[in-house]
């Protein structure tokens, strides 16, 4: 369907009982009208900008499936490469009852509700060692959840009573992590990654999870916790952790995660 029949012929008329509209087993983007399909994208190409790019870049967007593309921005972004956002419509819908996504097993507590769970279910501090490892030196997302402060109005783990949190920020190699943990007696530690280029996240995770897997040193019911802009739950287990945390995640929600399963594998 063109942007003109959208517009033309079906402007105003009810759609909730067509496909791809309040339908959870037909979801689909949508702009002006609900089942348009309207999306939008952006992407660089690795050529200057020119009306051959915007013409170009056009005919891969169609080539992907998008009807009535539009090329909404076009800007040179250095040496030979353009940068584009693009206007199309889409066909494609999808069933979103047949999505189903791992996630960390809790539930949400705000700062108050978490130091009440622990006082009445734990009665000690948890111990919390966190780093950024490898050659990853940013430091930033491991301490909007640690640092006092914390992220976006959300208070930080050094803000809870009931944590005592060691932060040993960033470029930590693997051997000091564990030896940081065994030393502290760590209930939990907390890794950062943020470089993911080529995916060496990914592989030193592996890495890290199998040597923690192997240290004789450390508690048997240490939890094990990953996070990072390109980490989610299904990829921390994978590697042998036992939760993953993501781009936006709030101080709260690790804390909430972290009493939670403390409980769960200590206290019977
Ligand atoms: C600030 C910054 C830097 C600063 C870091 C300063 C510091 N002390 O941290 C400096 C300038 C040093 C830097 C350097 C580099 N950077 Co940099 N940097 C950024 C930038 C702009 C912001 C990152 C940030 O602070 N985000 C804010 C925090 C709050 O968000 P977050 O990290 O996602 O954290 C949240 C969640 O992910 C999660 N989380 C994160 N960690 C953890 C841990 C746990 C346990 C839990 C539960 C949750 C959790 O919770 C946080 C709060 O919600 C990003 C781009 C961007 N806009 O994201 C690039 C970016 C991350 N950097 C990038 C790169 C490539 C580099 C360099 C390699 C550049 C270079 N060529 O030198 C170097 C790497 C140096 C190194 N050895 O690591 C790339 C990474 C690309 C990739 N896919 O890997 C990015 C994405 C920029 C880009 N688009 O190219 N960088």
């Amino acid at each position: 369907m063109s942007l003109f029949d959208i517009f033309t012929k079906k402007a105003g008329r009810d759609y909730s009982s067509e496909p791809g509209v309040n339908n959870p087993k037909r979801v689909m983007p949508y702009g002006d009208i609900l089942g348009d399909g309207a999306l939008q994208m952006s992407f660089t190409l690795p050529v200057a900008p020119s009306p051959e790019a915007k013409e170009g870049a056009k005919r891969y967007i169609e080539k992907l499936g998008l009807k009535d593309v539009l090329i909404a921005h076009m800007e040179g972004i250095g040496n030979n490469l353009s940068y584009f956002v693009v206007y199309g419509h889409a066909k494609h819908a999808f069933d979103i009852t047949k999505v189903k996504v791992p996630k960390a097993d809790y539930e949400k507590m705000n700062l108050d509700e978490v130091v009440e769970f622990a006082r009445k279910n734990i009665k000690r501090k948890i111990t919390i060692v966190g780093a950024t490892t490898g050659t990853d030196a940013h430091t930033v997302g491991l301490d909007a959840i640690m640092n006092m402060k914390g992220y976006m109005g959300d208070f930080g783990l050094e803000r809870y009573d009931c944590f005592k949190t060691i932060n040993l920020r960033s470029q930590v190699s693997h051997e000091e992590l564990l030896a940081r943990a065994v030393r502290l007696n760590a209930d939990v530690i907390l890794v950062s990654k943020v470089v993911s280029q080529r995916d060496k996240h990914i592989e030193e995770l592996k890495v890290l999870g199998a040597a923690l897997a192997k240290e004789k040193g450390l508690k048997k019911s240490l939890i094990k916790i990953v996070g990072g802009p390109r980490l989610n739950h299904a990829q921390a287990l994978k590697v042998g952790f036992d939760a993953g945390f993501g781009h936006g995640t709030l101080p709260s929600e690790v804390a909430s995660f972290i009493v939670q399963e403390y409980a769960r594998r200590n206290v019977s």
